[in-house]
């Protein structure tokens, strides 16, 4: 439990991952000899959280964090983004962990880690509550948390399982890490989650990696087979396409003058769909709708530094979808 943090009785979504600080340089160039950083926290599943936040969305995080100034100011950052955090779990044996950005000036930054032995990489299953899923109606996880430690994909496992059987919906994000784990280690392993989830959400790298080379349409239906309602095929500056058994439905790029940070693209996305996945009801249409707000979350992400800072909340995202200009001055 996170001691001051008041406790929120409902949660549309609930995410479990690590989050920790991180520092960019100020400069461009190799990180051996830049002077100066700014300081932020990231982790995929926090920076969705903050995206669904800021659509008005009632979010619950839990990871786990050192008892250490710097776990400290994740929980302020995203208490103050307006994300439920009292379930996070603090660890006086291990510490929160930091990453870096080395930005080139063209193409991905590079991500430098220091996150080995960190509290979140001692995540288990025996860590894992109902309390975590009481009164949510969605879990989002990702392949990262899976990477961190010698129990955390058992514990995100079982974390699908326990949401489902609390009568949660499931998203996965497979979000490939090389950095992190063995090609034979991911690779089973995101595959085992598939079919715990409802949705699933790879980029189609992601898709290669996990079935080898096949068509845009052939992915879908495989990854269809394999368990989940829908599945999402990010097509980077292609746009996206969504597959469910009834129908497959492809959406364009939405885009933008500069790209700034491409790190944190996928979050954007996957908590503009999230956020249109909850209020998808009845209606047939849903999915189209879905890629278009997640196309626009993800390209209003890229125009900033930082993984979450640029996100939108749904006033200026259903301006952008309107087509509208900002007013600057
Ligand atoms: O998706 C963005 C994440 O990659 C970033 O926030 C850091 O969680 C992170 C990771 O493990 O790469």
């Amino acid at each position: 439990m996170s001691g001051n943090y008041a406790a929120q009785r409902n949660a549309d979504v609930v995410t479990i991952g690590e989050s920790m600080v991180l520092l960019q340089p100020m400069s461009e160039g190799q990180l051996a000899y830049a002077p100066l950083f700014t300081r932020s926290i990231a982790g995929a599943e926090s920076n969705v959280s903050i995206g669904l936040s800021r659509l008005g969305r009632k979010v619950r995080w839990i990871g786990r964090l050192g008892v250490d100034p710097f776990g400290d100011m994740i929980l302020h950052t995203l208490a103050g983004e307006g994300v439920d955090v009292s379930l996070a779990e603090r660890d006086p044996a291990y510490p929160t962990a930091i990453y870096f950005k080395e930005f080139k000036g063209y193409g991905d930054p590079n991500v430098y880690y220091y996150r080995k032995g960190s509290a979140a990489s001692r995540l288990s299953p025996e860590h894992v509550k109902p309390e975590w899923f009481a009164g949510a109606r969605h879990l989002h996880v990702t392949g990262i948390t899976p990477a961190l430690g010698p129990h955390t994909a058992d514990a995100v496992k079982h974390a699908m399982k326990q949401a489902k059987s609390q009568g949660l919906t499931v998203s996965f994000d497979p979000n490939l890490r090389r950095k992190l784990w063995s090609e034979e280690e991911a690779r089973r392993t995101l595959l085992e989650l598939i079919p715990l989830c409802d949705l699933f959400l790879p980029g189609l790298e992601e898709a290669e990696f996990l079935l080898g080379e096949k068509t845009e349409e052939a992915y879908g239906q495989a990854f269809l087979e394999m368990g989940p309602e829908t599945v999402v095929l990010k097509l980077g500056d292609r746009g996206a396409v969504g597959f469910s058994v009834e129908r497959s439905v492809r959406v364009d790029p939405v885009r933008v003058p500069r790209i700034v940070d491409t790190v944190g693209a996928g979050d954007a996305f996957a908590a503009g769909m999230l956020s249109e996945y909850l209020d998808r009801g009845e209606d047939e249409n849903w999915l189209e709708r879905a890629l278009r707000t997640a196309n626009a979350m993800g390209a209003l992400a890229v125009q900033y530094r930082g993984d979450w800072e640029g996100l939108p909340k749904q006033s200026e995202l259903d301006r952008l979808l309107e087509g509208g200009k900002d007013v600057t001055r």
